[in-house]
């Protein structure tokens, strides 16, 4: 199976990947994280995109916050399907970062999840995967399935909270 790169901008948005890694585990899928960042490491940042598909990566995860174009500059530098995770910060409360990362002009796309949205950044890598993996497919469905019925026995019982 491909592996899922993750990059982040720093090692204070770790608690919007580790929602991502903890999501990626549970699925089987390998991964590799990093702490590169588009504006105090851009060489590391661009090498690790440019790398990316020879070293068997399948897609890429980039988290960043304030203004975060490392999404944006690693889909720069490579053809594999880049998801951005606006991460929020104390000022702008990811406001900032969403836009940043979501405004991307044509020809370079970055698939942006909601703010903090570390758990759909990689629920996106899993399905891009399960494409050619019939295995993990079956995966998604049933946490789908699981999914919804935890909804369901919520529904059953919300009456009874009132
Ligand atoms: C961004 O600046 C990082 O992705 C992080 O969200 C934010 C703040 O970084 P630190 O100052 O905490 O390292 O580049």
């Amino acid at each position: 199976m491909k592996k899922v790169g993750i990059v982040m901008g720093s090692d204070s948005d770790l608690p919007i990947i580790k929602k991502a890694t903890d999501t990626l585990k549970a699925l089987e899928i390998p991964f590799e994280v990093h702490v590169y960042s588009a504006h105090r490491t851009p060489d590391q940042a661009r090498d690790f995109a440019r790398s990316a598909r020879a070293k068997g990566f399948g897609a890429i995860i980039a988290a960043a916050g304030m203004a975060a174009h490392l999404a944006g500059a690693i889909a720069a530098n490579t053809t594999l399907p880049v998801i951005g995770i606006p991460c929020s910060s104390a000022v702008l409360d990811g406001i900032d970062a969403l836009l940043a990362t979501v405004q991307m002009p044509s020809g370079i796309p970055v698939a942006t999840v909601a703010v903090n949205g570390g758990v759909n950044a990689a629920l996106l890598c899993a399905q891009i995967l399960a494409v050619e993996d019939t295995e993990l497919a079956q995966k998604l469905d049933d946490k789908r399935r699981k999914d919804a019925a935890a909804v369901l026995e919520k529904d059953a019982g919300i009456a009874d909270r009132l």
